[in-house]
Parts: structure tokens; C-alpha cells; sequence
């Protein structure tokens, strides 16, 4: 069984007190930071970036959990400063050569991840297992936070679970990304997710402090 990991994501944090957001998600035990690159050209929206990057290694020694939402990210990877263990994410609708892109990530001291749309099918996966640390299932069609779950995609964690285990890898792990609500990411652990990307509808939601949010997320968790 794989560990179960928060990965709160950064576009959605209160960037006018992004020191003591940090702090507070390190004290807390976070996982992972998870930053989104938007290039305006994959998905209609532009968000964090490479000097964010920068800043995050300079003030924390908490893993990042790079998600790469680019055209072409194969030309590119080299403009990240990657941080051995950090994983980065490519969308295989967005590279004619994923299996190098990969390999580059890999030589660079990070964690491949091959990410999927909700519209793409598992089948994508299937050449790249070998070059693969984990999947990012994204629960939403990518660009934007506080979007609604697409329910097809629970099934499809549960697939993708049994792909892989089928496979003689039950060491893949599964991230979700989008709409990781605290009800939802019941329904994601159960599917056979382990890794949850969380923004305005859990972590940061306006509801709690980002503590209690992260304590009562946990506890869901582990209840499943
Ligand atoms: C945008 C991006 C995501 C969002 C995250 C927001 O698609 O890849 O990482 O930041 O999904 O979370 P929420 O809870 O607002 O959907
Ligand atoms: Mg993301």
C-alpha cells in the first residue's frame, strides 16, 4: 500500500503571505508543493513559473511536484531548475517525443510523472511504464482551479490502479489533480489514487485554516 501524500497546489495559495503559507504547510508535514506551468498555448491560462521555482528551493527543503501544462515540454525541460526528488509532470497530448522527455527529467535529478486529461485514454501509458515514477490523473480538464470533478475519471484511477499492478508495478503512484475536495479524495483513495493535489476546494479552502484543513483531509484519508 502506498503512502498517502498532500501536494498542496501553489496557484491557490495567498501569494501576499506565501512565507507563512509555507511554514505552516511544513509544520504540517506536506508532502509536496505542487506549482503549475501554463504556457497560455496547452491550456488557456498562465500562472507560476521558473523563477518561482528558484524562490520555493531557496526557502524550503519540502519536495516540489513540478506540473508541466506546455506545448512541447521535450524542448524546454532544461529552463527548470529541478531539485533532485522532485517530480515533474508532462502531458502526453503535448510532446511528440515523451519517452526522452522523461529520460531528461530522470537525468536531471527528478521524478518523471506522465500526466493525462481527463479526455485521454489509459492506453497512452503503456510504452512509458518503464520511464515512469507516477501518473497524474487530472480529474478536471486542465487551466483553472475551482472546477467540478469529471465523475468518469474515478473509474478511471481504478483502472489505471489495476493497469498497473497487472504490470508488476504497484510501485507507480497515482496523483490527482483537480476538484480534490475533502468528499472527493475519499472517492480517489478508494479508486486507488495516493498522491492528492490540493487547492481551493480542500487545503486552501476558505472554509478552515490550512492546518485544520490539512488535519481533517488526513483523517478522511486514513479512515479509508
Ligand atoms: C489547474 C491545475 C491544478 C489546480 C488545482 C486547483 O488545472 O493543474 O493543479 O491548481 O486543481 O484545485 P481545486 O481544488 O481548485 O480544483
Ligand atoms: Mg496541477
Amino acid at each position: 500500500m502506498l503512502k498517502k501524500k498532500i501536494s498542496p497546489s501553489m496557484m491557490c495559495a495567498d501569494w501576499m503571505n506565501l512565507g507563512r503559507v509555507i511554514e505552516t504547510l511544513k509544520e504540517c508535514g506536506t508532502e509536496y508543493l505542487h506549482i503549475d506551468i501554463m504556457d497560455g498555448v496547452f491550456v488557456r491560462n498562465y500562472t507560476l513559473g521558473t523563477d518561482y521555482i528558484k524562490a520555493l528551493h531557496r526557502a524550503t527543503d519540502i519536495p516540489l511536484d513540478i506540473h508541466l501544462m506546455i506545448t512541447e515540454p521535450s524542448d524546454r525541460i532544461g529552463w527548470f531548475e529541478i531539485r533532485q526528488g522532485d517530480y515533474v509532470s508532462v502531458h502526453v497530448e503535448a510532446d511528440r517525443h515523451i519517452q526522452r522527455t522523461l529520460a531528461a527529467i530522470r537525468a536531471a535529478g527528478g521524478r518523471p510523472m506522465a500526466a493525462l486529461n481527463p479526455g485521454t485514454p489509459l492506453c497512452f501509458l503503456e510504452e512509458i511504464l518503464p520511464d515512469i515514477d507516477a501518473v497524474l490523473i487530472m480529474t478536471v480538464n486542465p487551466g483553472f482551479a475551482g472546477q467540478k470533478l469529471v465523475p468518469g475519471t474515478l473509474d478511471k484511477i481504478a483502472r489505471l490502479r489495476r493497469m498497473l499492478d497487472e504490470a508488476g508495478r504497484p510501485d507507480i503512484e497515482i496523483e490527482v489533480d483537480g476538484n480534490v475536495s475533502f468528499e472527493n479524495a475519499v472517492k480517489m483513495s478508494d479508486a486507488g489514487a495516493n498522491i492528492f493535489v490540493c487547492g481551493s476546494s480542500s487545503v486552501f479552502s476558505k472554509g478552515g485554516d490550512i492546518s485544520g484543513n490539512i488535519k481533517k483531509l488526513r483523517e478522511s484519508l486514513t479512515a479509508v
